[in-house]
Formats: C-alpha cells, sequence, structure tokens
C-alpha cells in the first residue's frame, strides 16, 4: 500500500462516523499523490501526512444558556487548533445545528492549506456550536456568546488562535463574544477577526470573501481567455459570501440570477437586485419570499426534497456560495449539459469529489474553496495586520491587497499544477502550493 493509501486508513480508522472530514482529507491526500510519491521515504520516517491529518489541540466544551422564557439549554461547542507551524491558529465558528466534530475538523483540515496560500502567517483551526440562531432574541444570541466565550477565552489570543465568522457567525455575533472576550481578560486585543469599525474591524472585511471570488474567478476566466462581461452567473447561499460575490459579480459586468437559503431559491432573469437581497437578508434577517415579494422579476421555489434547485438553471458560470456537499454529481451533469465554462467555490467543500471529477473531465474550469474563498481569511489576516500597528487602512488599500492577494493564489495554483504534470487542474495545483509552505515548516521545527 502506498503511504497516501496507508494515511487515509488510518484517519478512517481513527476517526469514526466523520464523513465529512474523511473526504476533505481525501481529496487533499489524492491531489499531493505525486508529491508524496517523490518524498515518500522522507515523509514516511517523519509521519509527516499523520502529523498533518491529526489536529494539534482539540477543545470540546459544553455551552450552556438561558432563554427569554427562562428555561435553560445546553450546546456542544468545539475548538480545533489544526496546524501552528505557520502561524498562530485561524478559522472562522459556525453555529448551525448540523455542526459536528467531523464538520469542524474538515473545515480546520481545508483552513491549514487555505491559509497557507494566501502567503500570509496564518495556521489552521475552526471552531463552532450546534446551536441554532435561527428565530432566536438579539438578548438570546448575546447570553449565548458570552457563555460560549466564557469557555474559549482561555484557550484563544491574538499571538495563539484568532477566530472569525463563518455559518451563523457574523458582524452581530462577533461584537458579542469581543466585548465578554475583553471583559474577562482585560485586554483590548485582535483576538477575533471581522470585528465592527468602530473597536478594530478592518474595511473590507465584510465584502471579502465573495469578493475574493470573483478575484480570483475572473483571474481564471482570464487565463483561459474568456471575458466574465456578459455572463450569466447562478449562486446558492444568500448569506455573507453569497450578498458580496453577487455584488462584486455585477461590478464585473456578468448576470447572477439565483440565490438560494436553506428553504427555498430565487431565480430572477433580469439579475439579482442585491440591495434588496441585503435589506431581506442582513437587515432583516428574513426568508427570501419576502425578496420574491418585492420584486415581480423573481420566482420563488420551495426546496423539496433535498434537492438544490439552482444549478438546473442555465448558467455560464457556477458559485456554490452555501454550505458543504451542495452540488453534487446530478447537479454537475445539469450544470454540463447546459453548458456551464466555470465554476468556482465560495463557500468550503461545496462539490462533492464525483461532481469535481465530473466538471474536470467535461473540460469545465473548476477551481477549489481554499484557492477562490481564501479571500475571507486573507483579508482577516490583514485585520490581524492593522490591530498590531494600530492603525486602520482605506477601503481601497484592503480591496487592492485582496485583489492581488487573489490574483497570486491563482497563479500559485496553475504553476503549481503545470509544474507537476496536471496543466489545468486548479484543485491539485491549490492544494500541492498549499502543502509544501506548511510540510516546509512543520519539517524545519521538527518531530513537534
Ligand atoms: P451565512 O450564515 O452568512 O450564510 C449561509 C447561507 O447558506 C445562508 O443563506 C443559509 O441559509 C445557507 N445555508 C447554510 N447552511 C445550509 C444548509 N445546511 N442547507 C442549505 N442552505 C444552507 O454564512 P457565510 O456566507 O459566511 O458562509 C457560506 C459558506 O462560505 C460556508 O461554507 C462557509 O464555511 C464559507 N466561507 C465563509 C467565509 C466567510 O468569511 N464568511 C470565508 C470562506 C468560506 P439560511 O439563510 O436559511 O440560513
Ligand atoms: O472558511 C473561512 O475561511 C472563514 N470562515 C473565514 C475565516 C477567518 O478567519 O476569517
Amino acid at each position: 500500500m502506498s503511504y497516501v493509501d496507508e494515511v487515509y486508513s488510518y484517519v478512517v480508522e481513527k476517526n469514526p462516523a466523520q464523513p465529512e472530514f474523511h473526504q476533505a482529507v481525501k481529496e487533499v491526500l489524492e491531489s499531493l499523490r505525486v508529491v508524496i510519491e517523490a518524498n515518500e521515504e522522507e515523509y514516511k520516517k517523519d509521519a509527516l501526512l499523520e502529523r498533518l491529518c491529526t489536529p494539534e489541540r482539540q477543545i470540546l466544551f459544553r455551552v450552556p444558556w438561558v432563554d427569554d422564557k427562562g428555561q435553560t439549554h445546553v450546546n456542544n461547542g468545539f475548538r480545533i487548533q489544526f496546524n501552528s507551524a505557520i502561524g498562530p491558529y485561524k478559522g472562522g465558528l459556525r453555529f448551525h445545528p448540523s455542526v459536528n466534530l467531523g464538520i469542524i475538523k474538515f473545515l480546520g483540515f481545508e483552513q491549514i492549506f487555505k491559509n497557507s496560500l494566501t502567503g500570509l502567517p496564518i495556521g489552521g483551526g475552526k471552531g463552532g456550536c450546534d446551536f441554532d440562531p435561527k428565530g432566536k432574541s438579539d438578548n438570546e444570541i448575546m447570553r449565548f456568546c458570552q457563555s460560549f466565550m466564557t469557555e474559549l477565552y482561555r484557550h484563544i489570543g491574538a499571538d495563539t488562535d484568532v477566530p472569525a465568522g463563518d455559518i451563523g457567525v457574523g458582524g452581530r455575533e462577533i461584537g458579542y463574544l469581543y466585548g465578554q472576550y475583553k471583559r474577562i481578560r482585560n485586554v483590548y486585543e485582535g483576538v477575533l477577526t471581522g470585528k465592527g469599525l468602530t473597536y478594530g474591524g478592518s474595511l473590507a472585511r465584510t465584502e471579502a470573501t465573495g469578493y475574493g471570488l470573483l478575484y480570483c474567478t475572473n483571474a481564471m476566466l482570464k487565463a483561459n481567455n474568456v471575458d466574465i462581461k456578459g455572463k450569466t452567473i447562478a449562486v446558492s447561499g444568500a448569506g455573507n459570501v453569497a450578498i458580496y460575490a453577487i455584488q462584486k459579480a455585477q461590478q464585473l459586468g456578468a448576470k447572477p440570477v439565483t440565490c438560494s437559503d436553506s428553504t427555498g431559491w430565487i431565480y430572477d432573469p433580469e439579475g439579482i437586485d442585491v440591495e434588496l437581497l441585503r435589506e431581506v437578508k442582513e437587515v432583516k434577517r428574513a426568508r427570501l419570499t419576502e425578496y420574491a415579494a418585492k420584486r415581480p422579476s423573481a420566482e420563488y421555489h420551495e426546496k423539496k426534497n433535498g434537492e438544490h434547485g439552482v444549478w438546473n438553471v442555465k448558467v455560464d458560470i457556477a458559485l456554490p456560495c452555501a454550505t458543504q456537499n451542495e452540488l453534487d454529481l446530478d447537479d454537475a451533469k445539469a450544470l454540463v449539459a447546459n453548458g456551464v465554462i466555470a465554476v468556482a467555490e465560495g463557500a468550503n467543500m461545496p462539490t462533492t469529489i464525483e461532481a469535481t471529477q465530473y466538471f474536470q473531465q467535461n473540460k469545465v474550469l473548476f477551481i477549489c474553496g481554499k484557492a477562490s474563498n481564501a479571500g475571507g481569511v486573507a483579508t482577516s489576516a490583514l485585520e490581524m495586520s492593522q490591530n498590531s500597528e494600530r492603525l486602520s487602512w482605506t477601503f481601497e488599500e484592503v480591496d487592492s491587497k485582496l485583489q492581488g492577494i487573489m490574483e497570486n493564489i491563482f497563479k500559485n495554483a496553475d504553476e503549481a499544477a503545470k509544474k507537476y504534470g496536471k496543466e489545468g487542474d486548479y484543485v491539485a495545483g491549490a492544494n500541492i502550493a498549499g502543502f509544501l509552505k506548511v510540510a516546509e515548516a512543520m519539517k524545519a521545527q521538527g518531530i513537534v
């Protein structure tokens, strides 16, 4: 058995019932095969891959909180400090009822390579809770965030581990988490990113993941002589990533015609009205039915039987921006049959392995989230820099750095793919480029 296969079996055996984690490891190890095989003896002796696939630290904790009626609830909190070879652990917090250890580990594992690709000094981590923020009052959200931080604070710090947002964690939650951290620790430090602009946040962090996705997508299209202007786009999701992906796509002259949330999806042939979408989702925290009610050109479709909806619309480009495994083989077949040219992941691991392979076999330009959604964490690292120097940069300054970082990520993934004989396979290129830096740092630091 080759070392890659041995390590994959080891991961499956040691981490039972964590299918998303197995999937993320499989995808990375498969694309690293060429690099590993060239250095097999050395990597194996150092158990480099076993170390890479085993979190440095896993923190599991109880989060009790009291609702507005006086009822106590208990949720499960997680923080996975996966790899600190190239910098302090960095990665978001997800609050969603589906959260479990395997999901947080898949996200933390991917974060290692993504963060490496940004070129900035940040290690990989992720956290979250199986708490459902939907339907909760602001006071309930505040009490929950305070309880979550009352345990988490002892494990994090501006030079140790710097969480941020992810699904279900936006500006409101980061504010409550930050307030409680500061109260307990009595230090005013950049321990979280995605902070509000009045207390140490960075301009353009809110927009960064969606904008970065489009900068990366555009770089991939340009390298393949495709002009984004006039292209129709299917976007899934209606949260932070989806909204600013839609906004930047429009600024670049493309036309996003769909978005979705957990209960339904919109087809708007005139193009999504992004200001209306922001009002419905960011301000009112309402369903997409409210968008449809105010927009005569929009069709609203209820989601039935777990179907994904938006991928059946005929478009040139698909940008999955909601959640893991939301684009499967059937969806990929529908997109290819409708002539899709490019797919770029805004979410983390939204495309199943079979769907990814189908796109690649059918010559669809495809780039994975570790590269294409890295703009969020990259801008978080820029927020850390600003906090350290106690200065704030302008929107234009941050946005232009973000654009440069995303173009560089695409270039590095493209070049690594070519160097290892996989031209045009941007998944392999991204994984290889991300891995090499981390592997070198781990080797230099000895067996730790
Ligand atoms: P938000 O919570 O802002 O939005 C998530 C969106 O996806 C919502 O529209 C939500 O629907 C929908 N969604 C979430 N879970 C499911 C589900 N299980 N089934 C169907 N729809 C779902 O999160 P973000 O936009 O921040 O995150 C979206 C994706 O992007 C995630 O994969 C995240 O890990 C990834 N990401 C986020 C970054 C960031 O900076 N925020 C950076 C890089 C990646 P509803 O409104 O009904 O809840
Ligand atoms: O998946 C991700 O990269 C994020 N949720 C952003 C992490 C961060 O630290 O900004």
